[in-house]
């Protein structure tokens, strides 16, 4: 796959770039757009242009038609030569995670509808998520005889804490999107019709903030996820140094002073 997303053929998935935010639409609406080896390499691709891609500075990731993603499509693991299971973790799906988690520019989960399997992980995987009505989550690994995988045990016990991530995890029942902002898996639900248009208004926000602070930031909060309180005041004080070289942190300053919105520009 190309990392130039202009001389990409997307078949599995939209890629558009307006206005400084990268819409990605996963396209496979009739199978609730389950990843195929395809969909799983195009998702990777996408991350990879958006990391190359300085005029982008936030990301919306949806799904077309009635879901989000229904995770792993299970026609095509039917198929006879199909990748062992621990390989296709291993090297499509624990790519494309990382590859989320590793990208400076901030990504919005537009969730439309089911995020199950491998697609609510992706789905947890997001920095920021905002769900429609009748969107749910279901982590539907046990109900094939699988295990949460893509990230699925280190997100979600940190999103909605250990308990309710050993309900969800083990019954593979669906929680519904009131439930999943009462849990704080999302920001907020909002009705199915605004959905895209709520996504991209958080997403402009992003887009008018500081690129550095923010992909700093974004690090800083993972990292903090994974480190005793010690070491995480002085990764703060460490980004912070990052921070303030930058001439955003000088432009946020002057902005201040001179009582008018910052003009950031990433450097
Ligand atoms: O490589 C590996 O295998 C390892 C990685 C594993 C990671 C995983 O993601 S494991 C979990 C895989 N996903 C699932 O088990 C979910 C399977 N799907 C469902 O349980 C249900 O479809 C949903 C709860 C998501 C939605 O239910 P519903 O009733 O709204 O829709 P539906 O009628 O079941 O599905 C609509 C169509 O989408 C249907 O197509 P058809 O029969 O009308 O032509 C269905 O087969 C298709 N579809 C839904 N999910 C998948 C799928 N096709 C392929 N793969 C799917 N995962």
């Amino acid at each position: 796959m190309r990392a130039d997303p202009a001389a990409q053929t997307w078949t599995s998935l939209r890629y558009e770039v307006a206005d400084a935010i990268a819409t990605i639409t996963l396209d496979r609406p009739a199978s609730l757009n389950a990843l195929t080896v395809p969909l799983k390499m195009e998702l990777l691709a996408a991350f990879r242009a958006v990391a190359l891609d300085r005029d982008v500075r936030a990301v919306v990731l949806t799904g077309a038609g009635r879901a989000f993603c229904a995770g792993q499509d299970l026609k095509e693991r039917l198929e006879p030569g199909a990748t062992p299971l621990a390989l296709e973790v291993r090297e499509r799906y624990n790519p494309i995670i990382s590859a989320m988690r590793g990208l400076d520019q901030p990504i919005v989960g537009a969730i439309n509808g089911v995020a199950a399997g491998a697609g609510a992980s992706i789905a947890f995987a997001c920095d920021i998520r905002i769900a429609a009505e009748g969107a749910s989550f279901a982590m539907a690994f046990g109900r094939i005889g699988l295990v949460p995988d893509s990230g699925a045990t280190w997100f979600l016990p940190r999103l909605v804490g250990a308990a309710k991530a050993a309900e969800l995890s083990l019954l593979g029942e669906a929680l519904s999107a009131t439930d999943a902002e009462r849990f704080g898996l999302v920001s907020r639900v909002v009705p199915a019709e605004t959905l895209a248009e709520e996504a991209r208004a958080v997403a402009i926000r992003l887009t008018g903030l500081a690129p550095r602070a923010l992909a700093l930031t974004k690090q800083a909060l993972q990292r903090a996820w994974s480190v005793d309180l010690d070491e995480a005041l002085e990764d703060e004080a460490l980004r912070q140094g990052i921070a303030g070289a930058t001439l955003d942190h000088a432009e946020g300053l002057a902005a201040f002073a001179e009582k008018r919105p910052p003009r950031f520009t990433g450097e």
